[in-house]
């Protein structure tokens, strides 16, 4: 897809804020500062549209973005870091719990993991998460940049495995540095709006 025209729509804090257009939405999920904001920037060739920081735990609302007036990019809250309260942290997981069991628009979950190591507990959790509710999912490893071309088939092999990735979902190797990957990431998101 060539884009044009991205905005972000609204961050919002509860259920009653999510737009109610219709059109598909399509989620990020991922650990803190693995790269889903960069992702969206990337994707949609606008470096600061999605906020970005190396400080994790930055996004804390389900940020809108509308794309070409046709979909959503929601990105969804980072899981997994540590400096966060059990309170705060139990507001997330019900956030997303909600959001993603609830959501009717809601076309594929993108799971967004670090190339560079082997997917956490949480990597694996909210993959399972995602299958047990029938959520089409599609696997982004990023940061390929970080490891040479000649180690990608080794680091790739241990992200499908830990993940058990399942044959009907879809892979991309992904950089937001280079732009690797982004052009089966749209053919597969194309797919999934349509759908
Ligand atoms: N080298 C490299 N750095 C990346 C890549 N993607 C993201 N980063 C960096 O990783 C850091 C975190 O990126 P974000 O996109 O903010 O991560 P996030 O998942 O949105 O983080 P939260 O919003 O906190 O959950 C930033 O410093 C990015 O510049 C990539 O593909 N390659
Ligand atoms: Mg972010």
């Amino acid at each position: 897809m060539k884009v044009n025209k991205a905005d972000i729509v609204i961050s919002a804090v509860s259920p009653a804020q999510y737009p109610n257009t219709g059109l598909p939405e399509i989620a990020l999920a991922g650990r803190s500062n693995v790269g889903k904001s960069s992702f969206i920037n990337t994707l949609i060739n606008r470096k600061g549209l999605a906020r970005t920081s190396g400080k994790p735990g930055k996004t804390q609302t389900l940020n809108y973005y509308i794309i070409e007036d046709s979909f959503y990019f929601v990105d969804v809250p980072g899981y997994g870091y540590a400096k966060v309260s059990k309170t705060e942290r139990a507001k997330w997981g019900q956030m997303l719990e909600t959001y993603f069991t609830q959501r009717e628009p809601l076309k594929a979950a993108l799971s967004i993991v670090d190339l560079r190591h082997p997917p956490t507990e949480d990597d694996v959790q909210m993959y399972e998460f995602l299958k047990y509710h029938s959520i089409p999912v599609i696997v982004v490893a990023t940061k390929a940049d970080k490891i040479p071309r000649g180690k990608w088939n080794k680091h790739i092999k241990i992200v499908k495995d830990k993940l058990n990735l399942r044959e009907e979902d879809d892979f991309v190797l992904f950089s937001s540095e280079t732009g690797e990957g982004k052009e089966k990431a749209w053919s597969l998101i194309e797919s999934y709006i349509k759908s």
